[in-house]
């Protein structure tokens, strides 16, 4: 059972590294997982059968080490009226019992053992704990070791100080690991009334029905009429194997409950399902708005650009040539200082439109650290998709470009120039093949009327009906050519609406990868639990043990 409270951790601390790799928590996420204290009673010894582990524990001076000497029969503790009384842990356990598995970090020099052959003792290891609440932190530390090593924790306060804030901490914090005994120890001054003062304290704390002994364990003057015989009794049916392993089940499964507690702050270090969806309409609303400011960063630009490439001659012939415009000539990201052409070049973006490209990105991250999630995922992914958006932009923007210039103008402007252009080489080709047949019909009619096909006039006519022919057309033509200008800032603009969009996706895209990280991530960690933590099922518990149970149990 014990393997499993080991093995649980351990997966949840290859999970939660995972995760912290992964950018999804915070690097000091490991930390919970590391503190939290896995070991049980059980642990100290290594035959099947085991003692009762029953601690004393309280204030200075309340009585601890004088109620262990009394239950020894023995001053086996030392107790004085000098403070702090004792710097050690003592513990009183019978011959046989072997405690053979002492984490190695234990402190021995601070552990003082005597053993008793009392038979009807032999099923109880008492531990006297030092005074949590001395000035020396080493006591308190001392007790925190031990602490997780002890089935019952018997609480013992005077009449004067039950309301003791350290000791009070320390039953709701540890308060639920723990079987607990009430002993108001120092009864020859004690008043009924403050019993039960304390009873509704330990009420408001968790338990409804306490065990709540007063004695008088004064070794100087016979006790007067109080609770120990009862005390007595009560421990020593306590140390009894079925309810030392009720005790040692519940433990582990409390345990693995402050593992799943552990893993479930984590699962919502995370977020909760919808966060991706929260992300995505962050970025929405980020881009509309930031869109518009890059969209007017560039505008500007455009009838410079649409100039620029309508004329450049290079830019035209190249077009059949993938990637005909370099980038340089678009954003000012490539190096192109050497090339004195493309750095007077206007630029689609330029300093002022990539920071703008930036704001936006990084006021989207800003917004989304808003939802008390870990982002360093996010900011990574969007910083990664952040850095291919300019080339994206440029090649989106370049192949309207190009779409655009190949087809200048309206379908049927193309098609009138066209045809024009046609007209202007056809008709000057009839006109000449016209006097061309002239010629040779007039010589085949044998030389009549020579001035017909021979003779300036008729030279006259055909050069002129020629230079009609082929110049109207041509003019035509010419006026009616679409313009290049035109279409390259139709094709920037459309290439611009369409980047934006894209760069949209782009950024939203890597949102969901985000998302799909999460889920597989959490995904993991069900598995986990599966092989873990969702293993034990909570035991059966006597009304007995119970009773000695604060209620978060
Ligand atoms: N009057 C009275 N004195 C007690 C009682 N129990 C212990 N003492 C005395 O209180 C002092 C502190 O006791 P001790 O057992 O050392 O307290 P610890 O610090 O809790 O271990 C000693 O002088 C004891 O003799 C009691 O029930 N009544
Ligand atoms: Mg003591």
């Amino acid at each position: 059972m014990t393997d499993l409270i080991s093995s649980s951790q351990t997966a949840l601390a290859n999970w939660t590294s995972k995760a912290i790799n992964a950018g999804w928590l915070a690097p000091d996420a490991l930390t919970h997982i590391t503190a939290l204290n896995s070991a049980t009673p059980g642990q100290l010894f290594t035959g099947p059968e085991r003692p009762l582990v029953v601690g004393f524990f309280g204030g200075t001076g309340v009585g601890k080490s004088s109620l262990m000497n009394r239950l020894a029969g023995e001053p086996i503790a030392r107790a004085s009226a000098e403070r702090p009384t004792s710097t050690a842990i003592t513990a009183y356990w019978h011959s046989s019992v072997r405690v053979d598995r002492l984490p190695s970090d234990f402190p021995l020099e601070k552990l003082k053992t005597v053993t008793h052959d009392n038979a009807s003792y032999a099923s109880v290891l008492w531990l006297d704990m030092p005074d949590f609440d001395s000035v020396e932190s080493s006591h308190r530390q001392l007790v925190e070791q031990w602490l997780p090593y002890i089935d019952v924790l018997v609480y013992v306060v005077s009449p004067e100080r039950y309301r003791d804030d350290e000791g009070w901490r320390l039953l709701l914090e540890h308060g639920h690991r723990h079987a607990w005994l009430f002993v108001i120890n120092h009864w020859d001054r004690g008043d009924p009334i403050q019993r039960d003062d304390f009873l509704s304290l330990l009420s408001q704390a968790g338990l409804s029905d306490p065990m709540v002994f007063c004695t008088d364990c004064n070794p100087h003057k016979p006790a007067v009429k109080d609770d120990f015989n009862e005390f007595d009794q009560t421990i020593r049916s306590l140390a009894d194997q079925q309810f030392i392993g009720e005790l040692e089940k519940l433990g582990v499964f409390q345990r693995l409950g402050e593992i799943r507690k552990t893993a479930s702050g984590l699962e919502q270090a995370l977020g909760d399902s919808e966060l991706i969806n929260r992300w995505q309409t962050l970025w929405q609303t980020r881009w509309a708005q930031h869109s518009d400011e890059l969209t007017q960063a560039i505008e500007w630009q455009i009838p410079n650009l649409a100039e620029h490439y309508a004329d450049n001659g290079q830019a035209f012939w190249s077009a059949w040539l993938p990637g005909f415009i370099k980038p340089a000539a678009l954003t000012n990201t490539a190096p192109s200082t050497s090339d004195e052409q493309t750095t007077k070049d206007p630029q689609l973006l330029d300093d002022v439109a990539l920071q703008r490209l930036d704001d936006g990105v990084a006021a989207f991250v800003q917004d989304a650290r808003t939802e008390q999630v870990h982002t360093d995922a996010l900011a990574a992914i969007v910083a990664r998709r952040r850095a291919d958006l300019p080339a994206r932009l440029v090649q989106t923007v370049n192949q309207s470009l190009q779409a655009s210039l190949q087809v200048p103008g309206e379908a049927w402007q193309r098609a009138l120039h066209k045809g024009l252009g046609l007209a202007a080489t056809l008709l000057p080709m009839a006109t000449l093949g016209w006097a061309g047949y002239k010629l040779i019909a007039g010589f085949a009619e044998g030389g009549a009327n020579a001035g017909d096909y021979l003779g300036v006039n008729f030279a006259v006519h055909t050069a002129m009906l020629t230079a009609v022919a082929w110049g109207v057309p041509t003019l035509l033509s010419h006026k009616t050519k679409p313009s290049r200008s035109k279409a390259a800032a139709r094709g920037l603009r459309k290439g611009l609406d369409q980047a934006l969009l894209e760069t949209e996706h782009h950024i939203a895209e890597g949102i969901e990868q985000a998302g799909q990280t999460r889920n597989a991530l959490l995904t993991e960690l069900q598995q986990v639990h599966a092989a873990g933590v969702n293993q034990l099922d909570r035991p059966d518990i006597s009304d007995a043990v119970k009773r000695l149970l604060i209620d978060a149990r």
